[in-house]
């Protein structure tokens, strides 16, 4: 009796040591996404077109900025880029294949308005992305499209750009536009790509286009300009548009996850709460409560007011912005790619990077990709979910941009991005079924290998290979391309009990052997 019940249990704890192998890695969350959960890729004009000056396209500040030698990484330009102006079919191809149910692109403003402005009508310009989108909808694709991710006309660079609020006209007749010839077929509208690297990287750090260096007053002006220009649209979709398109507006905010660097240091803490308002909330306060957050406007009013200035380097909205700018959103676009660690660190000069008062570091163990900035950190999107619940009411999330980076030298086996992607898609999926975080939609960054802004073609962040040497510009794809066609597939990661055929039999086989235990025991 003793032995064969230890024999049972021997075969017991073997069913158990096979239990454990055949399950997912570690701390994965076998469950799968809502039902109506959406999956998408992304792309951006200037990164992938090419077309530089094809069919009338006018001259953007990207184009001037890498025809100017010294301002990218590798000396390259997007003048060709992955040349999907003469090769979108490829694209469209590519997106069905891995079974992506929108995809996210962005309007290139001077192929549509060589000069920026309605002076000029580029029919040509407008045929492009009508061809693009006829055949999305054609392959059962849903097109989203971005207004803006970057590429400003020079003409409008020329007088002044972004700091300057005559911007806002220009950016409402190319968003009237875009909804006229476009909005019939097109329902999911972002006003602006990641106002923040437009606004700190073009005018305050000068390391994209048009590479303007003046970091206490320019980022400010341009964030101002950009969310009055979002607003505009916004409110010009509903007054003209809405009735007869029933479509739908946001804006895609970009930021990173801001921890304590000693969790039990309550300035640490303080100061990463900080750094996500002044990231996160210097755009998406407004645009949910009309004005800046509290905490930036006390800390640049204090440091204006230092400085001798006799009004803020943080401008505010009046009475008329703060109701046009406040609830212009019907979903909220979220990039999100990385973590930082925070602490209290006076600043040294005056600029957003400084006037917060944190300095930031990164935990030397988190994995690298090839950007310089961005480490994998996948608990780190969990929580920003949570902080965007917590402090706008649950908002509708799509999130419009999630990615990671390799070089030239990984090629297809992208093993760290397959684990980049499952990592952070199981953070959200743990959001949303156990925070109950309103995120809707994941689009990855990116489709393909593109433009990398001031990296070049040096920082690879598509699940297609793209060769960049060969003028045909084929395209392969990569291990990732096959992870993330499964996960799409399935929507999520199903468990044992949703379908795996080897784990019920496993089941079965261990129910039997707990039956003739429990029967030998009662004899
Ligand atoms: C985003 N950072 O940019 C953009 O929307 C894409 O066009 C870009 O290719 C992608 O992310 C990858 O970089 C970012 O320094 C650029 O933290 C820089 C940062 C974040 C996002």
């Amino acid at each position: 009796m003793l032995n064969s019940c230890l024999f049972l249990g021997a075969l017991l704890l073997l069913g158990f040591g096979e239990e454990a192998k055949s399950v997912a890695p570690k701390n994965q969350i076998r469950a799968l996404f809502p039902d109506n959960f959406r999956w998408g890729f992304a792309t951006a004009s200037y990164q992938i077109e090419g077309g530089w000056d094809a069919d009338g396209k006018g001259e953007n500040i990207w184009d001037r900025f890498t025809h100017t030698p010294g301002n990218i990484a590798d000396n390259s330009t997007g003048d060709v880029a992955c040349d999907s102006y003469h090769n979108y079919a490829r694209d469209v191809e590519m997106l069905k294949d891995i079974g992506a149910d929108y995809y996210r692109f962005s309007l290139s403003w001077s192929r549509i308005l060589p000069n920026g402005t309605l002076a000029v009508v580029s029919e040509a310009g407008i045929a492009y992305y009508n061809n693009l989108i006829n055949l999305l909808i054609a392959n059962n694709i849903e097109p989203m499209i971005t207004l803006y991710h970057w590429d400003l006309p020079q003409p409008l660079q020329d007088i002044g750009g972004w700091p300057n609020e005559a911007l806002i006209p220009h950016f409402e007749n190319f968003a009237r536009l875009a909804y006229q010839r476009f909005g019939d077929r097109v329902k999911l509208w972002i006003t602006f790509n990641e106002a923040f690297v437009t606004c700190m990287h073009g005018y305050g750090y000068g390391k994209h286009a048009p590479g303007i260096s003046g970091e206490d007053t320019e980022p400010y002006k341009c964030a101002h300009t950009i969310l009055k220009s979002h607003a505009r649209a916004y409110r010009m979709y509903y007054d003209e548009f809405f009735q007869a398109q029933n479509g739908r507006v946001g804006i895609t905010i970009d930021s990173g996850w801001y921890a304590p660097l000693d969790p039990n240091n309550p300035s640490d803490v303080e100061a990463a709460e900080r750094a996500v308002r002044f990231k996160h909330g210097w755009f998406a306060w407004p645009v949910f409560y009309g004005h800046y957050p509290d905490e930036m406007r006390i800390f640049v009013d204090k440091k204006s007011e230092e400085e001798g200035l006799d009004q803020s380097r943080l401008p505010e909205f009046d009475r008329y912005w703060e109701t046009q700018v406040k609830g212009s959103w019907d979903f909220l676009g979220l990039n999100h790619y990385t973590t930082e660690l925070c602490t209290y660190k006076v600043g040294e000069y005056s600029g957003w990077s400084q006037d917060q008062d944190v300095g930031f570091s990164r935990d030397p163990t988190w994995p690298e990709s090839a950007s310089d900035w961005l480490r994998s950190v996948p608990w780190g999107f969990g929580n920003l979910l949570r902080w965007i619940k917590r402090n706008y009411g649950n908002p509708l999330v799509y999130v419009t941009e999630n990615g990671w980076s390799d070089s030239d030298a990984v090629g297809l086996e992208d093993d760290l991005r397959v684990e980049y992607y499952t990592n952070y898609t199981q953070s959200m999926l743990q959001a949303i079924t156990e925070d109950r975080c309103d995120v809707r939609s994941y689009t990855a960054w990116s489709l393909m290998d593109n433009f990398e802004w001031a990296r070049g073609y040096s920082e690879r962040f598509g699940v297609h290979w793209v060769n960049f040497t060969d003028p045909a510009r084929p395209r392969i794809p990569k291990k990732s391309a096959a992870f993330l066609k499964q996960l799409f597939a399935d929507n999520g990661y199903p468990g044992p009990d949703v379908n795996s055929s080897a784990e019920s039999k496993h089941w079965k086989i261990l129910s039997f052997t707990y039956f003739i235990l429990i029967k030998f025991m009662l004899g």
